[in-house]
C-alpha cells in the first residue's frame, strides 16, 4: 500500500526548481517502523525513495516527504544509548563544547532531538541547566528518568519562541543528527536564530555527503533523512539567518560526520574555506558525481546478492548483525529476506521480538547470536565495524565470518 506523502518540486533550502534525481531505491517502508507479530498480516505503507541534487545550492535531498509525525512518535525505535560506541562520542562533544565556550551553572544547554538524553548526561557534570527537546515521546521518557527537563515537541520557529519565553535564551544548542530529520530546514535555522543567546553557540552534527559518496553509503538514505549535507549548502543556510560556521571538523561516527560550531555573524573561518575548496576538488558540486554514485549503488546490489547466493548454495547459515534503520534500506533495496537471513540480532530491547519493516526478518537479542552462531553475519551496523569485529573476536576465531556490505561487499 502507498503511504501518505507529499511531493515538493523545489529545493528545501534555496527554493530552486533545478533539482535532479540521481538515485532510485524503489518504494520502501519507513526504516524505523519495526513490526510486532500481529502487524505482519496488515498492509504495510510504502513510500518512494528517490534522491535528488540541487544544482543551485548543492543540497542532496528527498522530495517525497513523509510527514514527520508519521516518523517521530511514541514508537520511535532508535535509542542512542543502545550503541556503546556512541557514549564515548557524546562525551567528546561535551568536552569540545567546553573548549569553545566556558560552561558554568548559569549556562543553559539545550539538546534538540535529545533522544534518550545520552548527550545531555555528559553535560550534567558541568552543572549547567539542561533541556531536552524531542517529539519521540518513548525515547524522551528515558531522558526524563535521568532527571532532564524534557519538552515533547518538534523544534521549529513556534517551538523556539515558546522555549525562549519559558526558559530564556539558550547559550549552547546541540543538534546531533537532527538537521537531516527536519523537512523544514529554513524554519529550523530561523528558530535557532530566535532562541540562541547573542554570544551563544550551536553545535550541529550531520553525516557528511563526502563519505556517503566515497564509501557508497547509499543505505543512509531513508525517509527520516530528508537532507544529506555538504559544507556549501550549510554555509548558505546559516548565512540566510545571520549566522556563520566558526569552526568545523570531521569526526568518524556514522560513517563520517561533520561537527560544526555555528555562531552569530556571517564571517566564515579559514577552515571552512579549505573544506569548500576540497569539496570542489572532489566534484561534490557537479551532478556527474552523483550520477556515478547511483551507478555504483546498482553494482553493489548485484555483488552483494551474488555473495549471499553463493553462501546459500553452500548451505551456509547467515544472520544479520544490528537491526539498523539503514539496514532496512539495504535489505529492502537488495530484496534480502528470510530466505537469506535466518534472523537479525540487536542490543535494543525495543527492537527485540519485532520484525524488520518490509522484509519481516525476526529480531533477537545478542545472546541468540552467541547461542546459535551463524557461519556468516551480514553487518548492517557497518558504522561500528571496528568495535564489532573486536567485540566478536571469539566468534571470528572459531571461524565465523562477517559480510561487510560497503564500500564494496566482501567477506572478512
Ligand atoms: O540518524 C539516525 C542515526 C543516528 O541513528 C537515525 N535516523 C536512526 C539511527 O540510524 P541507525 O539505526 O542506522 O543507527 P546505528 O547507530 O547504526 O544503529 C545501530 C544499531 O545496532 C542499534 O539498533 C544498536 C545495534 N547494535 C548492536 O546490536 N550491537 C549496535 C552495536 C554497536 C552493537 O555492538
Amino acid at each position: 500500500m502507498l503511504g501518505k506523502y507529499t511531493h515538493r518540486g523545489t529545493c528545501r533550502i534555496c527554493g530552486s526548481k533545478n533539482v535532479i534525481k540521481f538515485l532510485e531505491l524503489g518504494q520502501t517502508p519507513l526504516a524505523n517502523r519495526f513490526l510486532c507479530k500481529e502487524d505482519l498480516t496488515e498492509d504495510e505503507p510504502y513510500y518512494p525513495l528517490d534522491v535528488y541534487y540541487c544544482t543551485e545550492c548543492g543540497l542532496v535531498q528527498l522530495l517525497d516527504v513523509v510527514p514527520s509525525e508519521e516518523i517521530f512518535n511514541e514508537d520511535y525505535a532508535y535509542f542512542t544509548g543502545a550503541s556503546e560506541p556512541m557514549r564515548g562520542h557524546f562525551s567528546g562533544i561535551a568536552d569540545d563544547a567546553q573548549q569553545h565556550l566556558p560552561i558554568t551553572e548559569d549556562t543553559l544547554v539545550v539538546d534538540i532531538g535529545c533522544n534518550d538524553g545520552t548527550l545531555l548526561e555528559y553535560f550534567s557534570r558541568t552543572g549547567a541547566g539542561l533541556l531536552g527537546v524531542d517529539p519521540a515521546v518513548n525515547t524522551l521518557q528515558v531522558a526524563a528518568q535521568k532527571g532532564i527537563t524534557t519538552i515533547p515537541e518538534f523544534f521549529d520557529e513556534n517551538c523556539a519562541l515558546k522555549l525562549r519565553d519559558e526558559f530564556g535564551k539558550a547559550d549552547i544548542i546541540t543538534a546531533t543528527n537532527v538537521l537531516a530529520h527536519n523537512p523544514d530546514l529554513n524554519g529550523f535555522v530561523k528558530g535557532i536564530s530566535l532562541f540562541m543567546a547573542e554570544k551563544g553557540m550551536l553545535i550541529v552534527e550531520v553525516p557528511y555527503i563526502k563519505n556517503m559518496i566515497q564509501n557508497v553509503e547509499f543505505d543512509s538514505c531513508y525517509h527520516e533523512h530528508y537532507s544529506y549535507f555538504a559544507v556549501r549548502p550549510l554555509t548558505y543556510l546559516f548565512s540566510k539567518y545571520g549566522m556563520g560556521i566558526a569552526d568545523i571538523r570531521e569526526v568518524p561516527v556514522h560513517g563520517g560526520t561533520l561537527r560544526i560550531f555555528v555562531r552569530r555573524g556571517k564571517e566564515e573561518s579559514e577552515v571552512v574555506n579549505k573544506m569548500l575548496t576540497r569539496e570542489r576538488e572532489l566534484g561534490l558540486d557537479v551532478i556527474g558525481t552523483y550520477i556515478d554514485f547511483g551507478k555504483k549503488v546498482k553494482l553493489l546490489k548485484e555483488k552483494l546478492n551474488t555473495i549471499l547466493k553463493e553462501l546459500k548454495d553452500k548451505n551456509k547459515k547467515i544472520t544479520g548483525y544490528g537491526a539498523t534503520a539503514k539496514g532496512n534500506t539495504l535489505l529492502n533495496y537488495c530484496k534480502i529476506s528470510t530466505d537469506i537471513l535466518d534472523f537479525i540480532t540487536d542490543t535494543t530491547p525495543f527492537k527485540q521480538g519485532k520484525y524488520t519493516p518490509g522484509m519481516h526478518i525476526p529480531i533477537f537479542s545478542e545472546e541468540k547470536f552467541h547461542e546459535e552462531p551463524p557461519d556468516c553475519a551480514l553487518l548492517l551496523a557497518w558504522n561500528y565495524v571496528n568495535e564489532i569485529l573486536e567485540k566478536e573476536r571469539e566468534y571470528r576465531e572459531r571461524g565465523g565470518k562477517f559480510i561487510l556490505p560497503i564500500p564494496e561487499p566482501r567477506v572478512v
